[in-house]
């Protein structure tokens, strides 16, 4: 760079970011990847219905008003044929290869293979477990926005399907994803804490403390793993809802690396298939403290204590 570059940089100092005081001032349109625009390497590319039905159930999305009750969606026959594939095929791995806090709450949503689970139906169970909310979204939401939603104990979910080509992986949110992945997590109030602790951490973050939440987050609540008496066991949604990830990840061909949150993290690995290496907690307790540790270290909690007054959760 030259210096006259970098002084130009460090007279244009970015403004310092916007602090959500409620739910409904956190963007739900500001659109990334995949979730913008299908891109060439997305299976559904080609497909112009599949577009279409996108873009409506995305339209839903974006005029949803937080409180409202998220709209019922009529799933097609062949929307629920995927969902049906997928929750048939991850069922018989879950009592395997799933962590132990993911299988005693799966059983409070009575998924049904011939059902498309509703996203409202979902909300009611999370608010009576562990009080988390979920609004609907349009697609992979820009990161922070999606990490101040969780500070709101608000989860942002898609509601479209993934495309019938491939039910056994996606490289981007989907509905089947959000529910088989996220959702039944979400009932258990230590994981919660543990995600809420990476909103708390973003609110007010900078860019890069921004990038080193999200990875943070992709480590654990999408692709985290958890040592279980000697065995390693899935509890990262992007892990869970995926038949063919799930058992790449029990293969044994993957690498394991300790999580530690303080680590400079390797580059963040998506859109490309299978992930090479897991980031693997001792124990779910372990990791949530961990991760309290790294959040406390970049939260000033005055900003914190003001915002909590200035919010009515
Ligand atoms: N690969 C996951 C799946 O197929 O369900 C989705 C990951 C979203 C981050
Ligand atoms: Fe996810």
């Amino acid at each position: 760079r030259s210096r006259v570059g970098a002084s130009a940089a460090t007279l244009e100092a970015p403004p310092p970011p916007q602090i959500p005081r409620t739910l409904s001032e956190v963007d739900n349109g500001k659109l990334l990847g995949f979730g913008a625009d299908l891109a060439e390497d997305h299976p559904g590319f080609k497909d112009a219905g599949y577009k279409k039905r996108r873009q409506d159930i995305g339209h839903l999305a974006r005029g949803h008003e937080v409180g409202e009750p998220i709209p019922y969606l009529e799933y097609t026959p062949e929307e629920v044929r995927v969902w049906g594939t997928v929750l048939r095929e991850l069922r018989q791995l879950y009592p395997s290869h799933a962590c132990k806090e993911y299988l005693s709450t799966f059983p409070l949503f009575d998924f049904k293979e011939d059902i498309v689970p509703q996203l409202e139906d979902m909300a009611k169970i999370l608010r009576q477990t562990s009080g988390w909310q979920i609004r609907p979204v349009a697609g992979l939401l820009h990161p922070r926005d999606f990490l101040n939603g969780l500070a709101f104990k608000c989860f942002h979910s898609t509601q479209y399907i993934r495309h019938p080509s491939r039910p056994n992986y996606t490289p981007e949110p989907d509905l089947v994803h959000e529910i088989l992945g996220h959702v039944p997590m979400l009932a258990n109030p230590v994981f919660c804490d543990l995600v809420h602790q990476i909103g708390l951490a973003s609110l007010g973050a900078n860019e890069s403390q921004i990038w080193h939440l999200t990875k943070l987050y992709w480590y654990t609540v999408e692709f985290g793993v958890v040592r279980e008496a000697g065995d390693i066991k899935a509890f990262g949604a992007g892990v869970l809802s995926s038949f063919g990830e799930l058992k790449h990840m029990a293969s044994g061909t993957p690498a394991l690396e300790p999580f530690d949150p303080f680590m400079k993290q390797p580059k963040m690995s998506y859109k490309d298939g299978y992930q090479k290496r897991y980031f693997v907690l001792d124990s779910f307790e372990d990791g949530a403290s961990k991760l309290r540790d790294y959040c406390a270290s970049i939260t000033s909690p005055e900003l914190i204590k003001e915002w909590r007054a200035h919010q009515s959760l």
